[in-house]
């Protein structure tokens, strides 16, 4: 037998590859000529047994998700019948899996008789960020081969795990660090095993009568249905019919679930945010990447979108210590500069500090804390930084203060290196114009803390170039962060809108609804914080001096700012801001209603000759959502910012805006109780 020639026993197995780029989704398409496959191996009597694979590296991403947008077509062949078809064969099927093996794409292994994966393979079950449930039989059998207890925590989680850890917990029968198919190949004479005739399990250490309680458990800990919560409920009801019901008819509650949720409201808000966050990098006229970068800026500038070798920040503040962290823990080796000893040997403890709790947490190894703090080096010696390809900075916000680090940056920073600002309102193409490269000028703002908070505003200024904004974008990639772009304009995206957020809530205050019931409002709304809790946490100094910038809050005052920093009370810092504070309530980082400060809104407003007016608590949301919405609308139409998607990403990732409803601009157009109905959003960029 020629060793090209497959062996005669492997013959009889079939292999099909699942190949749909970029990642295998399952659309109703490509079911269609997947069920055909399948189908004809069942047909062949030759086949024995069915081996399943994908293409480009990976098994599939799961269904696809703009399957979902529309009313799904009469005839659409689903996963659902995909699986059916395995289900009822009498031949064995192997999982071959390598890469990504998500959603459907992990349940289509489930309906499997075995599963084996490479090292690399990551599997995962994330309907539930969609506000979905896995609606191809996953809820019904992942319980029957791991446990209830196990397989629920996994998909109210949503996260991917390693193939080692999936070992671990049973949902895959081997790891293989080579030779995937011919193990599989392998496992196919194995004897047909369907998961669908097990019956589920609690958990090992846990009888069935123990399931009522570990529902009712499980119900406690998510959050409510009208507050995020819906999905996990409808996955605890799923879950607990597979223990309860038979296989056939825990997979019709599943179906009626999942049906349900694609409907839902926090679904739809969810699946809009899925495609937001990857058209951010799609800008008009900035189709570069890789080697089109490269040949677009020559050898001078860094290597285009695929690495910046090497960064600096200037600055060892909390946000210079922030950025640099998160630059290490891209593996990108940073050098800090600061003449300030106090402020390095503070920034020092703060990077190792941060290493060190990741430790503690299990994310890092002794070995790589060490190895990724000793890649972040401090320096009071500028010339340092003249070999790096990225230059932060990350000093005080003064205009003037960061225009001379901008001259000077430029004396010493190699040709085609990139000169950033952290600067969270300040003008880009003023500090552009101190340097002889404002192509390569541009702002990266990040958000406290700088190595933990996901959002990224990429401030664009006039002489911006695409190639420098297309390394921007692979960085913010490389960071794990969501690269927004943004015009360059007093605040950019985030803080512009914030800031009429803020003045709106002090001009309610002043219209007589105290503080603490404007920020319940827009705690029950689902913000982690309302307006002025968040005002005490980033301080009332910084507060006054943007209103002052701005002239005043929405109605242009800023006496009871001004009051309140006479008295010292500057916030969280000082244990007093709009809120009181005590470090036995809440580790003196919860508000405490003041009357005190009640009472001078209520002195000011009567000064300033405002009559005090009743208000609901939906007249509250909405004339608080309705500052950041019109607001919003106006950066579309000053081309600040590029879509409604794009400011909805920077809400949900910088703001705290509770994903199940969208972000601002999504929630305009879509919730029943606003009276935006009138606001029309801008769908198509206005600005090249
Ligand atoms: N459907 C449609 N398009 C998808 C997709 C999906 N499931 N996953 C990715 N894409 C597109 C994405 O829009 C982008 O397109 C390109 O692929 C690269 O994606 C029945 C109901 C797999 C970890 O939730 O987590 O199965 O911008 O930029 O960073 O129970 O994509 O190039 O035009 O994210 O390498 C469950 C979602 C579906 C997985 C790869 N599955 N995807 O990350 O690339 S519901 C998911 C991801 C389901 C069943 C249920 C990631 C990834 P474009 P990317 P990446």
């Amino acid at each position: 037998m020629l060793p090209s020639e497959p062996h005669p026993r492997d013959q009889h197995v079939r292999i099909i590859t699942l190949d749909n780029p970029p990642v295998n989704a399952l659309s109703f398409a490509y079911c269609a000529k997947l069920l055909g496959e399948i189908r004809a191996a069942h047909a062949d009597d030759s086949v024995e047994a069915v081996v399943i694979t994908g293409a480009h590296g990976l098994f599939s991403a799961g269904a696809d998700v703009n399957d979902f947008q529309a009313e799904m077509p009469a005839n659409a062949v689903t996963i659902r019948d995909v699986i059916a078809a395995v289900e009822a064969s009498v031949k064995v099927h192997v999982a071959a899996m390598d890469g990504n093996c998500l959603g459907g794409g992990l349940e289509l292994s489930l309906a499997c008789d075995y599963r084996v994966a490479t090292r690399n393979a990551r599997l995962g079950l994330p309907e539930i960020r969609l506000g979905l449930i896995p609606g191809a039989g996953g809820t019904q059998r992942l319980p029957r081969l791991i446990g209830a207890r196990t397989a629920l925590e996994f998909m109210l989680k949503g996260s991917s795990i390693s193939a080692g850890r999936a070992l671990e917990l049973g949902i895959i029968d081997e790891v293989v660090a080579e030779g995937l198919i011919e193990r599989a190949r392998a496992l196919a004479s194995e004897p047909k095993r369907r998961l669908s005739e097990r019956d589920a399990i609690i958990a090992k250490d846990l009888p069935l009568q123990a399931g009522p309680y570990v529902v009712a458990q499980a119900h406690k800990m998510v959050p409510p249905e009208e507050n995020g919560g819906l999905a996990a409920h409808k996955l605890i009801d799923a879950v607990q019919a597979s223990v309860e019901l038979p296989f056939v008819f825990g997979i019709g509650r599943e179906t009626r679930l999942f049906d349900e949720l694609v409907r839902s409201a926090p679904s739809q808000a969810l699946r809009h945010l899925f495609f937001a966050e990857r058209e951010l990098d799609k800008i008009p006229g900035l189709a570069l990447s890789g080697v089109a970068l490269r040949q677009a800026q020559g050898d001078t500038g860094p290597r285009g979108d695929d690495t910046i070798a090497k960064a600096a920040v200037v600055g060892a503040g909390t946000m210079g210590s922030g950025i640099a962290i998160s630059l290490a823990q891209a593996g990108i080796p940073v050098v800090i500069v600061d003449n300030n000893d106090e402020a390095v040997d503070k920034a020092r403890q703060t990077v190792m500090g941060m290493f060190m709790y990741q430790v503690q947490k299990g994310r890092l190894t002794q070995e790589e804390a060490w190895k990724r703090g000793q890649s972040i080096r401090f320096t009071d010696d500028w010339n340092e930084l003249s070999d790096a390809d990225l230059i932060v900075e990350a000093v005080f916000e003064n205009l003037d203060v960061k225009r001379e680090v901008f001259r000077k940056l430029d004396a010493i920073a190699k040709p085609g290196a990139i000169l950033a600002s952290n600067t969270s309102t300040l003008d880009i193409d003023a500090l552009a114009r101190e340097t002889k490269r404002p192509d390569r000028v541009l702002g990266l703002h990040f958000f406290v803390p700088a190595n933990i908070m996901p959002l990224l505003e990429i401030v664009r200024g006039r002489e911006t170039s695409p190639e420098t904004l297309a390394v921007a974008f692979a960085l913010a990639k490389r960071l794990r962060k969501k690269g927004v772009l943004s015009g360059n304009a007093f605040g950019f995206i985030g803080n512009r809108m914030i800031f009429d957020y803020v003045g709106t809530a002090n001009a309610i205050a002043e219209e007589g609804v105290p503080p603490y019931r404007i920020d319940a409002v827009m705690k029950a709304f689902g913000f982690p914080m309302g307006p002025f809790a968040m005002s005490d946490l980033s301080g009332l100094d910084i507060g006054l001096a943007v209103q002052k910038a701005r002239g005043g809050d929405a109605n242009g005052r800023t006496h009871v700012l001004e009051r309140l920093i006479g008295m010292k009370r500057l916030g969280q810092k000082t244990m007093a801001g709009f809120f009181k504070y005590d470090k036995s309530v809440g580790k003196g980082r919860e508000p405490i209603r003041d009357p005190q400060v009640e009472e001078i809104f209520a002195e000011e407003a009567r000064n300033a000759g405002v009559t005090p007016r009743a208000y609901s608590d939906e007249e509250i949301r909405d004339r608080l959502l309705g500052a950041l919405v019109h607001r919003g609308q106006k950066l579309l139409e000053e081309g600040i910012a590029l879509r409604p998607g794009d400011i909805d990403i920077v809400y949900v990732y910088g703001y705290g805006f509770p994903p199940h409803r969208g972000g601002p601009m999504w929630y305009a157009e879509h919730s029943t109780l606003s009276p935006f109905d009138k606001l029309r959003v801008t769908r198509e960029p206005t600005h090249a």
